[in-house]
């Protein structure tokens, strides 16, 4: 059989159900075969870029390793931001794009270009397959090395001849399983003694934690821990948890703050949290000040970065919940009496502003709801202001940052978790870059509301400009495009709102219920600053003497 052909079975073997992608020249024998593996979906969207995103999106919430492939040199290059973001991510995600015939390398073939190199600092491994017969073990390493350890992408360059070429193949290699990382039973007992003895404590929860925030719960309830959560943990625990304080870090609240500053609290048992800027508002000393630190994390580069860590525990965070839950447990760590976090809370004003917007959107829609959010000043919004009704209902990337990316996170939610609704807030600015996806929505039937807040201008760039500088170059800002009237030539179903009164049950309802994407256009101008101002203090400390 063809080598691709093999790699294609090999894939099917391990679950894989979509490849995200364009065709092209240097692919089309892949392609090719797909005609006739009807369990394998391609997934054909208007721009790589978007591919590599919703390719990485759809590993996380299909916990399982995806595929995303693209012709040699423009669509690789197209690759990369999503390659880059899956990398930060954690995501196992298998990069392939087509290369020139490996007789015609360096002789200006069309669409040449060594990709290798670029993916190899965005990669677990990048690799050009210049024999057929070593294809499929190649991309069996490479899906081996991405699901092991701390997962992350990796990259396959496969030459046109190279896929072509038939090969003799007996049997298709068995598909790898990850290995968990046990953590240190030790290391366990000895955290555990600490929380004990510390009698006070918190958790800190990062995005980490997700897929074991019942086990983090419990552990929390065993002892009467408040919990925070970073920005990009927003949506693990509802609001109406008990011990549930807020989000600490970009956009966070003054009871997470709060919290944090209570210098009683003497344990901090941190979940999944590699305490980054954005986390830690730019790295805040009072956060581990005074304090015994215990730190969970399949990362061990995570440990003892910026703050020293006391008891650092290496190794897949459910079980190690699990073992220190079982731990306390043993040591006779009950708390009777049922503390309550104080929470911070905001009474809608009932005016045309992008808070009250999202909180007002949220009434009408479902509470299992996702929201995939996208990168711009309504993020700020988001973080601070929407009610966390459901488990794991946020998807916030604020690590990479990338715009356009939420749109593509809307899709692999979507399609991973197809009974689950999925409503993607995005800006003007985010829109024009990857918002022709909604197209691609529309080839799928993919019942995803995009909310675009349209401000015409790059919003969360004029407010920060504006804070540091105290102006903000005229460029920033765009007339003003009817995104409605856009969306209505695509053929997709759109309402444009320009009062608080516009959004209702009806309006909602409506779109909510279409076979297929449908748009919200949110025309307004907020001249509110956003909750964003640690970024800014961030970004100015620099040009301090
Ligand atoms: C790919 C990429 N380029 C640039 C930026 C910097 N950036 C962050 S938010 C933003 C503006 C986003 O504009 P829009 O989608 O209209 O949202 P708004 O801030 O207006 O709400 C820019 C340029 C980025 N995060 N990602
Ligand atoms: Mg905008």
């Amino acid at each position: 059989m063809k080598a691709v052909r093999a790699v294609l079975h090999f894939l099917k073997r391990g679950g894989v159900k979509y490849i995200f992608g364009i065709p092209a020249g240097s692919v089309n024998a892949f392609f090719d075969e797909l005609y006739d593996m009807k369990e394998l979906t391609p997934i054909i969207v208007k721009h790589e870029g978007a591919a590599s995103y919703m390719a990485s999106s759809y590993a996380k919430y299909s916990n399982q390793l995806s595929v995303c492939i693209a012709s040699s040199g423009p669509g690789a290059t197209n690759l990369i931001s999503g390659c880059a973001n899956a990398m930060r991510e954690q995501l196992p995600v298998l990069f392939l794009t087509g290369a020139v015939p490996v007789s015609t390398v360096g002789m200006n073939a069309s669409q040449e270009l060594n990709a290798e190199p670029i993916f190899r600092s965005i990669t677990k491994y990048s690799v050009t397959v210049n024999d057929s017969k070593k294809l499929l073990t190649e991309v069996a390493k490479a899906v081996e090395i991405a699901i092991s350890g701390v997962p992350g992408p990796v990259h396959i360059a496969m030459p046109i001849d190279v896929q072509l070429q038939q090969v003799d193949l007996a049997t298709i290699p068995p598909y790898p399983i990850r290995t968990p990382i046990y953590p240190d039973m030790m290391a366990i007992k000895q955290a555990a003694i600490a929380m004990v003895s510390g009698k006070s404590g918190f958790i800190f929860a990062g995005q980490g934690a997700r897929g074991s925030t019942s086990l983090m719960l419990e552990i929390a309830e065993l002892l009467q821990w408040p919990i925070v959560v970073t920005p990009q943990g927003k949506g693990l625990i509802p609001d109406n948890h008990p011990l549930y304080a807020g989000v600490y870090g970009f956009a966070g609240h003054e009871s997470a703050s709060n919290l944090v500053n209570d210098a009683e609290r003497k344990v901090m048992l941190i979940v999944g949290s590699s305490l980054g800027e954005t986390a830690t508002n730019n790295w805040n000393e009072n956060l581990t000040k005074g304090r015994v630190v215990i730190q969970l994390d399949y990362d061990s580069t995570v440990f003892s970065r910026k703050y020293s860590v006391d008891i650092p525990i290496h190794g897949d965070i459910d079980l190690s919940l699990l073992h220190l839950h079982e731990y306390l447990k043993d040591l006779g760590a009950k708390q009777d009496r049922e503390a309550t976090a104080e929470k911070s809370s905001y009474q809608s004003s009932k005016e045309f502003i992008s808070q009250d917007v999202l909180l007002k959107l949220q009434d009408f829609l479902p509470e299992t709801t996702r929201y995939a959010i996208d990168v711009g000043e309504f993020m700020a919004y988001v973080v601070h202001y929407m009610n966390v009704k459901d488990v794991d209902t946020f998807d916030i990337n604020i690590h990479f940052g990338a715009m356009g990316q939420g749109i593509a996170a809307a899709f692999g939610s979507m399609l991973a978790e197809p009974d689950r609704p999925v409503v993607c807030i995005t800006g003007d600015g985010c829109f024009f870059m990857h918002g022709m996806e909604m197209l691609t929505a529309k080839e799928y039937n993919l019942p995803i509301l995009f909310v675009v807040m349209n401000n015409a201008r790059l919003g969360m760039v004029y407010h920060g400009h504006s804070l540091q500088y105290n102006r903000s170059h005229p460029r920033f800002e765009q007339q003003a495009v009817n995104i409605t009237a856009m969306s209505q030539a695509l053929g997709i179903p759109s309402v444009r709102v320009e009062s608080l009164d516009d959004i209702n049950k009806y309006v909602i309802n409506h779109l909510m219920n279409v076979d297929g994407p449908t748009i919200l256009e949110v025309s307004l101008v907020d001249e509110n600053t956003p909750p964003m101002g640690e970024r800014v203090k961030f970004l100015s400390s620099f040009g301090k003497v």
